[in-house]
């Protein structure tokens, strides 16, 4: 069975303790490929290749990052199809969704991030008749980049080039449920030269070889996307050692329709909105606030589009919906469905697991699933359940839709579909969140910031956020 590998020192090679841990694919539940089961000595290992890389590496040219980044996206580019397979392959993802979204993506991150280096600028302050101060942005060093499963190579290349781009040298840690498209990253970069130690993977469980990255007293900024659970633990250890963090947590986030949308974009939009990637998406709109004077006509509507979504083999063209990413995923959104109907929710459409034939016998599918008369405040609304379920609401006012969308302890993300530009911009100004959709969902400009308030997360990412997380200001003051 293949091994992937941990990129070390500019080397694959295998896990000092050389033990492994199995890699299901969630399509068919069957196990096919090996992880690294990494530790302390592996993170050792790697963050003195860091550190021994950092001088040069921060001292890089800028036209030569550049070039060296915009080679690793093309790196991807020239495998596209072999990381599309793979990504597909190991989070349950369709084919499609990998081609058209996670990809393209990564793609866009390096070269995004390539570009900025050459535009990243700092400040001057003039004290009137007295000095002149300017800030000198500093690479921090070694930092830590750990992501999460549901858009694996999206999100960890979306840490790793800011990263990069600064001048620090990196210790990363990709999901241990989807590796893959990162063992093929880490080909890629020695395929394109980059220089021994700027960039580390390492594979393994979060408890072990993620902890032993955030514990390490030499990493000293840590850029995190995952559970809120895991985010708290992260920064219970980080924040005694005054390490900078950067975390992107959980989300439950509300899309508001008022009566005023245009109907037929917004009953589509909002399907993507709940589904995309099973619904395991930090910024999918799993919470609809529908004003009542349409809610029965949208319900309606919503409803017979979902049950048009074909859930199959990730492989196959027609499938709209993949597998959900893991057994143990799976049970706890089939846990949260029986909850929505303890707690008094009528199910829709769907509310069940999927048995498919053939290849896919044994995967981990569910039906898309659409809920309604449940309080606003039950657990089903107000807990992250990151899978293919979504609550139907009606309110009245717009105070009450408000309400309702602040309710919940995340604010990640959020929608409005309004024609109404006034009333657009009074909610986009009261709802807690660090990002509102106004007429759409994920339109995403690479350079604006990203990231949640509440329980959804700490700081920024995106554009020159980024790169001011990964950077350290010192203030220059120089007397006239
Ligand atoms: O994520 P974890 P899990 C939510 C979603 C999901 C829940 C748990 O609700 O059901 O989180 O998912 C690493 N030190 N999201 O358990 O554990 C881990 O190895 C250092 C939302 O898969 O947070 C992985 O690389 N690292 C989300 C990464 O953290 C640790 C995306 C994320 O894993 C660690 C995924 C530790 N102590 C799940 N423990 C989003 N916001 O996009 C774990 N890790």
């Amino acid at each position: 069975m293949e091994k992937i590998l941990n990129y070390i020192n500019g080397v694959l090679q295998e896990p000092s303790s050389k033990q492994y841990l199995d890699n299901y694919e969630p399509a068919t539940g069957k196990v096919y490929s090996q992880v690294p089961d990494s530790d302390t000595q592996d993170v050792q290992q790697a963050i003195d290749a860091a550190r021994a890389a950092f001088p040069a590496w921060s001292k890089t040219g800028l036209e030569e990052r550049m070039m060296i980044m915009l080679k690793i996206a093309d790196g991807i580019q020239n495998r596209f199809d072999e990381f599309v397979a793979a990504e597909s392959k190991d989070n349950g993802k369709t084919l499609q969704l990998a081609a058209a979204m996670d990809i393209p993506r990564a793609i866009s991150n390096f070269r995004f991030y390539a570009s900025a280096l050459q535009h990243f600028s700092a400040e001057s302050h003039q004290t009137p008749g007295t000095a002149i101060n300017y800030t000198l942005r500093q690479p921090i060093g070694v930092v830590g980049c750990i992501s999460p499963w549901n858009l694996p190579l999206y999100l960890f290349s979306w840490k790793i080039a800011p990263a990069l781009a600064t001048g620090n040298c990196v210790v990363a840690k990709p999901s241990e449920i989807t590796p893959y498209t990162a063992y093929l990253l880490s080909q890629v970069c020695i395929e394109a030269g980059l220089a021994k130690g700027v960039l580390n993977i390492i594979h393994g469980l979060g408890g072990k070889a993620g902890q032993a990255i955030i514990e390490h007293p030499e990493i000293k900024a840590i850029s995190f996307t995952g559970g809120t659970e895991t985010g708290k633990r992260i920064a219970a250890t980080a924040a005694p050692m005054f390490k900078k963090l950067s975390l992107e947590l959980g989300g439950k986030n509300p899309n508001l329709v008022f009566a005023d949308c245009d109907f037929e974009e917004t009953v589509k939009q909002s399907v993507r909105a709940s589904f995309s990637n099973q619904g395991e998406i930090c910024l999918c709109g799993s919470r609809i606030f529908i004003e009542r004077s349409i809610y029965e006509k949208f319900k309606a509507a919503f409803v017979e589009q979902v049950k048009t979504l074909k859930v199959g083999d990730p492989n196959d063209a027609a499938s709209n919906q993949g597998a959900i990413v893991s057994l143990a995923h799976k049970q706890k959104v089939l846990s949260y469905i029986q909850l929505a109907t303890e707690e008094g929710g009528k199910i829709l459409t769907g509310g069940h697991e999927l048995k498919l034939e053939g290849r896919c016998a044994d995967g981990y599918f569910i039906a898309p699933t659409v809920i309604e008369g449940l309080a606003y405040t039950c657990r089903t609304q107000q807990e992250e359940i990151f899978g293919p379920v979504v609550t139907l609401t009606p309110f009245d006012t717009e105070e009450e839709a408000i309400t309702m969308a602040n309710s919940v302890k995340y604010g990640l993300a959020s929608s409005i579909w309004t024609n109404d530009l006034k009333r657009a911009h009074r909610i986009a100004e009261k709802i807690e969140a660090g990002i509102v959709w106004i007429n759409c969902w994920l339109l995403r400009d690479l350079r604006t910031p990203f990231g949640g308030v509440k329980a959804s997360g700490v700081g920024r990412e995106g554009g020159f956020e980024a790169m001011k997380f990964f950077t350290e200001a010192k203030n220059i003051c120089i007397k006239n």
